[in-house]
């Protein structure tokens, strides 16, 4: 497979004005006929160039004519993934395109398939193709109508894009309508739906006083359950009014959910699609993190209606174009409507522990690619999460204001274009006269900058120098880097722990509390004046740059002092987790050095657990003034992946263990204080569960938190509490939450409580899908045969992508079983990769690159081998999806 560059872009040599499209869909094969308006786009070069339209070898092509006139063979070529039509008029012209396809043979769920029995689509980014030839970019847009018809009785339900022109009877039975979009669009954002759906009804009063009729369709069964789905919607509708005077331009916007669906949701222009398990949502089957799920995500398609389809993207390297923003725009939709604090720090973790790891694996790209064998390889945490790092970035440094004027002067310019990150980062600029060209270095390197800050305090100039450098570690392909422009928020605190007013040597007047340095260069030095005592450093406020950073010279009792009195949310937390952090480190390699005794006396030896952590996290735990949610995140471990990659060959089941051993001290010695945050945190009989009540959630999490805890403990009596909860819970998250405390020991607990749990939810795809990720990412050793047997259950289906994500990502979490020493777990994925790529290569590729095979050099010696045992393996394989192959060969590099 060859690679695509971005340096090799060039718009095409037609366009497509007007697309009208007429689908008959059957049982067996359907029929997709294209009218496409096609204007020239070459110039003034004297004849006309050839017509290259994208396709895909499944389809089939039943009759092609220009203006008419069919075409004679000659002045066609086909190949796999092309067909190339020569011999074309000047000026514009009419092509029409009949083809057949068979969607209820489509199981990689690109391009027109059947799920549930319905027929739906997903385009982006390269799926269009296969539903007839096409210019599948996103540099072409084309306004659309499009006529859909099938079965009346088995498809009652029909939807495109756009405003519903006409519908009515067609012969035998059948029944069509007639869409009409008028807005141009790149054929990526094309979607049609035709099944048997309930729906859910209501409306949306804009800004100018327009009515729109929004409609959320799921089949029958769950249609109870989309009340949580419209009220986000109408939420996001009015932040985004008001946050960004964008406006809804339609009067209709529909959401189906569908359970066969490749990733959480798309954007397709008013007639969004959604992974059912983020539209669906109802107290006693979804938890407190699923309807926040539910909430960002139909936020952040209903914002890509301005940042990706009003506004797109000129060509796939510049996703994040869309893609940071939008989530950027999701994460400040979530921040105002919940925890701001609770909100960044989950977003840090989840950056941390999975965008970190990539930007330090095989598959490290910069948020704007250079080059792809699979686009789909590339809607990555880097693209994503990092990209909207990327974008709050313009925001720190132009605050609020700035950040809006930027905004408003990229509409104003770009409405009905697709455009590059330069374009965007242009508008930034210009906005606010500012010259912003040092942060194309952000677009153009993969890697996590490491920022060191050296704090030196002169008490007879009342001066802090902070001495700051920068290295960016290489990547592959990317050896050299240059230094990339750093907001770094900083505080001082005074012994007090009060926040002390700043002055910036070379600055006039104070900075109030909070100073943002912009660090430009490898190393520089900035100095603080009038500081009147030797303050304590609060940096990365907010975490105002996605950074690695070390504070030189930082000791535990700072770090408690701040996890006590930082006013920054964001530092206060995060000095916690630095505690445990180097905690966590100095044990494993105290644990790691000495190999004879028991690991228990081993880490006993070198300090245990000492009591200034201890105490930190006590206080924590008991604190008055800080809400549930923000001291479960705070009590909470880093994760494993927060430490892989920082310890140089890692054995991971040492890790499991040293966190283990850390959890289980601190339940021990914190009991008293646990067992009275529960009964403290328990909701009152008779509370009925308010979806998005802030206080409720933060209790169940605080409440959980313990919990999980308490169970460390291997204390029966905890066991039979857990089970007790999981039967009387009236809350889902209760109810998961004691469930999954039973789920990694041996206890007889644990059996009782899964088969109760699915004799009362083995109905509930939804719900099933929690209980096969609790098993398949159990850390009880040998788990891996009841994971095996787990593939050939009834609620496991191999060709569903929720129920693949839910066994496999939940087996790569387990390090017990994945990383067993013997490779039985590197094997297990092994194989799974290789059977779910014959059925769906956007997940087996999710598969892998989710794996440690992505990062298999921070692992020991001796798992490296096996997990490169398994890519070669896998790159062996006869008819290997390109998806796959790309991740693969990267990982073998
Ligand atoms: N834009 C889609 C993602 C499409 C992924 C294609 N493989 C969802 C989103 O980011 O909103
Ligand atoms: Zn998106």
């Amino acid at each position: 497979p060859q690679p695509k560059y971005r340096k090799d872009y060039k718009p095409t040599p037609y366009l497509i004005e007007h697309v009208h499209l007429d689908f008959l869909l059957n049982e067996d094969k359907s029929t997709v006929k294209s009218k496409l308006h096609m204007t020239p786009n070459y110039g003034d070069a004297s004849t006309p160039p050839k017509l290259e339209l994208d396709g895909r070898k499944d389809i089939d092509l039943v009759s092609v004519s220009v203006n008419g006139s069919a075409l004679a063979d000659k002045d066609y070529e086909r190949t796999d993934k092309k067909l190339s039509i020569s011999n074309l008029p000047k000026g514009s012209f009419d092509l029409e395109i009949t083809v057949g396809i068979k969607p209820q043979e489509n199981t990689s769920l690109e391009g027109l398939y059947k799920s549930g029995g319905n027929f739906c689509t997903q385009c982006e980014a390269e799926g269009f193709r296969g539903i007839t030839y096409f210019l599948d970019r996103p540099d072409v847009m084309s306004k659309y109508t499009t006529r859909i018809e099938a079965d009346a009785k088995s498809y009652p339900v029909l939807l495109g894009n756009g405003n519903l022109l006409e519908q009515g009877c067609a012969s035998e039975g059948r029944h069509y309508a007639l869409w009409e979009d008028p807005f141009p669009k790149p054929c990526y954002l094309f979607a049609l739906v035709a099944g048997d759906l309930a729906l859910s009804e209501d409306v949306f009063k804009t800004m100018s006083g327009r009515d729109v009729t929004l409609r959320i369709y799921t089949e029958a069964k769950d249609i109870d359950r989309v009340s949580w789905a419209m009220e986000s919607l109408k939420q996001a509708m009015k932040w985004d009014e008001e946050t960004f005077g964008l406006e809804y331009d339609l009067d209709l916007f529909n959401i189906v959910a569908v359970s066969d669906f490749n990733m959480g949701a798309m954007e397709n222009k008013s007639l969004n699609i959604f992974n059912s398990r983020l539209v669906i949502a109802s107290p006693s089957t979804s938890t407190d993190l699923d309807y926040s799920r539910v909430e960002g995500v139909v936020a952040h398609e209903y914002f890509h209606n301005w940042t990706g389809n009003r506004v797109t993207c000129r060509d796939w390297f510049q996703l994040t174009l869309k893609e940071g923003l939008t989530v950027f725009r999701d994460q400040e939709f979530s921040s105002d409507m919940n925890s701001r604090p609770v909100k960044r720090i989950d977003d840090v973790s989840r950056l941390r522990t999975a965008q970190f790891t990539e930007d330090a694996g095989s598959m490290a790209h910069p948020i704007r690619p250079d080059s792809y064998i699979k686009m789909d390889n590339f809607y990555t945490l880097t693209v994503y999460e990092k990209g909207a790092e990327i974008v709050r970035l313009y925001r720190t440094l132009l605050g609020k204001d700035g950040f809006r004027k930027g905004m408003d002067l990229y509409f104003k310019r770009h409405d009905g274009q697709a455009v590059t990150c330069d374009d965007f980062r242009n508008a930034m600029a210009d906005a606010n006269d500012k010259d912003l060209s040092s942060f194309a270095a952000w677009y153009g390197q993969a890697g996590t900058p490491q920022v060191k800050v050296s704090p030196s305090y002169d008490a007879s100039a009342r001066t802090l120098t902070l001495k700051v450098s920068q290295n960016i570690p290489a990547t592959p392909g990317q050896s050299q880097k240059e230094p990339v422009p750093i907001p770094l928020a900083v505080g001082l605190l005074a012994a007090d722990g009060s926040d002390m007013p700043l002055h910036l040597q070379g600055e006039a007047g104070e900075s109030g509390t909070t100073k943002v340095l912009l660090v430009e260069k490898a190393s520089q030095e900035f100095v603080f004046t009038e500081v009147a005592e030797k303050p304590v450093l609060s940096a990365l406020r907010d975490f105002s740059a996605p950074v690695k950073l070390q504070v030189e010279g930082q000791t535990d009792e700072e770090l408690a002092f701040l996890l006590g009195h930082d006013s920054d949310p964001f530092c206060r937390w995060e000095a916690g987790q630095t505690l445990l952090r180097a905690l966590l480190t100095k044990l494993y390699n105290a644990a790691k050095q000495q190999k004879e005794s028991k690991l228990e006396d081993r880490l006993a030896a070198a300090g245990g657990v000492p009591e200034t952590v201890s105490d930190a996290m006590g206080a924590l735990l008991t604190s008055k003034e800080l809400d549930g949610m923000f001291i479960a995140a705070g009590i909470s471990l880093p994760a494993a992946a927060e430490l892989i990659g920082s310890i140089p060959n890692i054995d991971p089941l040492l890790l499991h263990n040293v966190r283990k051993y850390v959890v289980q001290q601190l339940a021990a010695r914190l009991r008293p204080q646990l067992e009275a945050v529960v009964k403290q945190n328990e909701s009152a009989a008779g509370d009925t569960f308010v979806p998005g009540d802030f206080d409720q959630a933060a209790k169940r999490a605080l409440k959980n938190k313990a919990l999980g805890y308490l169970s460390a403990l291997d204390d029966p009596r905890v066991s039979a509490d857990l089970l007790e909860r999981a039967r009387s819970a009236t809350n889902m998250t209760d109810q998961i939450a004691a469930v999954a405390g039973l789920c990694d020991s041996d206890c007889p607990e644990r059996k009782t409580a899964l088969e109760e749990f699915y004799k009362q939810w083995k109905d509930d795809s939804l719900v099933m899908l929690k209980w096969i990720g609790l098993q398949a990412g159990a850390n009880v050793p040998g788990n891996l045969k009841n994971v095996e047997k787990l593939m050939e259950h009834p609620a496991f289906s191999i060709t569903n992508p929720n129920a693949c994500y839910s066994l496999f990502l939940s087996f790569l979490r387990s390090s017990v079983n994945f990383h067993a020493a013997d490779g039985s777990g590197y094997k297990f994925i092994g194989d799974s990769v290789l059977k779910v790529d014959k059925i769906n290569r956007q997940v087996a590729a999710r598969i892998v690159s989710s794996s440690a095979f992505t990062a298999l050099k921070d692992y020991d010696p001796e798992r490296a081998q096996m997990m490169r045992e398994q890519l070669s393996r896998i790159s062996a394989e006869n008819g290997l999806s390109e998806n796959v192959f790309e991740i693969v060969s990267k990982s073998l590099e």
